[in-house]
């Protein structure tokens, strides 16, 4: 990708954060395309005959970090089809039409990198990232969340004993990407924990200021 057309916003934030709420909501604004690297695998785990769906099951039960090599091949050729896709659009269609017609794609990758390694192997190969937004709330607010979802959510990973693992994971492997670009005056951190349209309009300043 031509990092100069293509800009790409990393959504990391800990499990049930609102990192997918939130993206929803900067899609109808912004017009950006969204992938949650957690929805891709959980497509590619019930796609007939893939050869990871068993192995994608096991570990986003356990809250473990699918190897980097499977997540980064889909969210690429994600990013490849919403561009072409976006582009064969007629120009004016909608008002990001002609943005997309030149390549000029905006991406919000949602959950992704959560891992070092994810983070240096996707900065090389697939593209760099402008900036990280990272929502940030305590585990009281985000247990409560996620077990209320998962009422109804049909998740295999929002029952107790998977969410303490994912908060796990997210302290030990995925906290360390968020200070790595901190380090690099990339991460703006938003506090989740209000409601979601307060947390919205502090997102909204950021991304304005941004894309300025
Ligand atoms: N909600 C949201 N915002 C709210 C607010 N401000 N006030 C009140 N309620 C709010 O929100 C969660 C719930 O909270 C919803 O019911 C919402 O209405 C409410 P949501 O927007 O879904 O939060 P999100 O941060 O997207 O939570 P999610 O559970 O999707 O986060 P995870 O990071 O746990 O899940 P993800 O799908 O990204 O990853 C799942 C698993 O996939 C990982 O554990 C891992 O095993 C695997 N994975 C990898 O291996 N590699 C990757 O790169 C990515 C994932
Ligand atoms: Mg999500």
């Amino acid at each position: 990708f031509d990092h100069g057309k293509v800009t790409v916003i990393f959504v990391l934030g800990g499990p049930g954060a609102g990192k997918g709420t939130q993206c929803d909501k900067l899609v109808k604004d912004y017009g950006f395309v969204h992938l949650s690297a957690g929805d891709l695998l959980r497509a590619e785990q019930n796609r007939p005959g893939s050869q990871y769906g068993d192995m994608i099951r096991e570990y986003i039960r356990e809250g473990k970090i699918v190897p980097m090599e499977v997540t980064i091949k889909l969210l690429e050729n994600a990013m490849r089809s919403a561009l072409s896709a976006r582009a064969k659009e007629e120009k004016g269609e909608d008002k990001w039409g002609a943005a997309w017609a030149e390549g000029r794609g905006r991406f919000l990758i949602d959950g992704f990198p959560r891992k070092m390694d994810q983070a240096i192997k996707f900065d090389e190969d697939v593209c760099k990232s402008g900036f990280v937004l990272f929502l940030s709330t305590t585990e009281a607010v985000l247990l409560q969340r996620l077990l209320e979802r998962g009422k109804t959510s049909g998740r295999e990973d929002d029952n107790p004993e998977s969410i303490s693992k994912r908060f796990r994971t997210f302290e030990e492997t995925s906290m360390p990407v968020v200070e790595y670009y901190r380090q690099r005056q990339k991460v703006v951190e938003i506090d989740s924990s209000p409601p979601i349209e307060e947390v919205y309009a502090k997102i909204r300043i950021a991304v304005d200021a941004a894309l300025a």
